[in-house]
């Protein structure tokens, strides 16, 4: 990040003095669509921080064809935005349509680099399939120049090597709805029609609130920016607590879109949110429904195994430092606690509804050992 970033932020990084956070969501909307024609005739969508359905494209966008092993997902394990992408890809089995593109989880100002350690994909640290160090060379393929933060998730047309979209709002909407063609046999269905209009609210007050609610405690720019804003996070989670009483999962008794959305944010929560963003009112741990709700779907196939804690430590620890300028990674917490049973099942429900759990995870994308106590170190 620099101070000509044009998203204004100017403390060295992250943070604008005595200014809330405000959170730059200009993207490249262009979309990857299963029928480009019909796309580009529906109407464009209102504006929105959530993506949209049943719309056509934002002015200017441009529609692309699906097409399976054309476009890599450049999504660093670290970033909770990324995780929505991995999560939805696992889950839909579109893992081998959609290649993936694996960052280091440090950055610097001119952007995310291959250099995911241990990684034999990026021996050398060049993408073997893009052949780039820095996906800032695939944003600037696209936009020579591009003025925004060079950000993950994208994806990137492997032809031209240029980045097709980084609106992850859309990215794992449109994973659901324009790739159900190549979807696994048992893919479950995020976004069911009948509760759409139950869960689009839930997703956008997740959003404001919680995903992003967490960011504007840890880069308020004043001390009464940070005290509004962890008043209004901490009703959020209050929120939660109680939505989660009577029903297993966010919306209705199967997984959804809410809950990838929802669990991105509580599986950071307090292995960095907590300490790094001050949002210490208490631990996630300490939250009785929405601790067993996290380690439920930590404990599904899909959302604990693309889960990453080393690299999620050291990425917030290590990038924003002008909130901690030693970019030291704390030691703790003890994470094994992510297995204890949760005892959600007794809710009913389950979580892929009628149709199955995902297979395990392709050896080369498996999260190192002792990174996740899903994978033991001396496992
Ligand atoms: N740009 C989006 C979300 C994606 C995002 O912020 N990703 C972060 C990592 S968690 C990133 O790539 N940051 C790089 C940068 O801002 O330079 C937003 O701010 O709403």
């Amino acid at each position: 990040m620099t101070a000509e970033r044009a998203d204004g932020h100017d403390m060295g990084g992250y943070v604008t003095g005595g200014a809330p956070f405000e959170r730059d969501t200009n993207y490249i909307e262009d979309r990857i669509v299963a029928d480009p024609a019909t796309i580009r005739e529906l109407q464009p969508p209102p504006p929105s921080k959530v993506g949209s359905l049943g719309y056509g494209l934002a002015p200017g966008a441009e529609a692309w064809p699906v097409e399976p092993g054309r476009y890599r997902l450049v999504a660093a394990a670290a970033c909770p935005w990324a995780g929505r992408t991995l999560i939805v890809r696992r889950l839909l089995g579109l893992e081998h349509v959609i290649s993936l593109g694996r960052p280091g989880p440090v950055h610097d100002a001119r952007s995310w680099t291959f250099d995911l350690e241990g990684s034999p994909d990026n021996a050398g640290g060049v993408d073997p399939v893009l052949g780039t160090e820095r996906l800032q060379q695939n944003y600037f393929a696209r936009f020579p120049g591009y003025p925004r933060g060079i950000t993950v998730p994208a994806l990137v047309d492997v032809p031209s090597g240029g980045v097709v979209t980084n609106d992850y709002p859309q990215i794992t909407i449109d994973f659901s709805t324009q790739w159900r063609e190549f979807h696994r046999e048992g893919a479950p269905d995020l976004l069911p029609g009948e509760r759409l209009e139950e869960m689009w609210p839930v997703i956008e007050r997740v959003f404001t609130e919680v995903n992003n609610g967490v960011y504007r405690c840890g880069f308020a720019g004043s001390q009464e920016a940070y005290d509004a804003a962890y008043a209004r996070l901490w009703e959020a989670m209050d929120w939660l607590e109680e939505r989660l009483a009577g029903s297993r999962y966010l919306v209705g008794d199967t997984i959804t879109e809410a809950d990838v959305r929802l669990f991105t944010t509580l599986v950071r929560f307090d292995a960095v949110y907590h300490g790094h963003f001050k949002t210490n009112r208490n631990k996630l741990a300490e939250m009785d429904r929405l601790w067993a709700y996290a380690r439920d779907l930590f404990q599904t196939p899909g959302f604990g195994d693309t889960v990453d804690f080393v690299q999620i430590k050291r990425h917030y620890y290590a990038t924003h430092t002008d909130i901690n300028p030693t970019r030291i990674v704390p030691d703790g917490p003890d994470l094994s606690n992510w297995l204890e049973p949760h005892g959600r099942e007794r809710l009913g429900g389950s979580p892929f509804g009628d149709g199955s759990a995902p297979g395990p995870v392709p050896e080369p994308e498996r999260v190192a050992p002792g990174h996740n106590p899903l994978y033991p170190a001396d496992g």
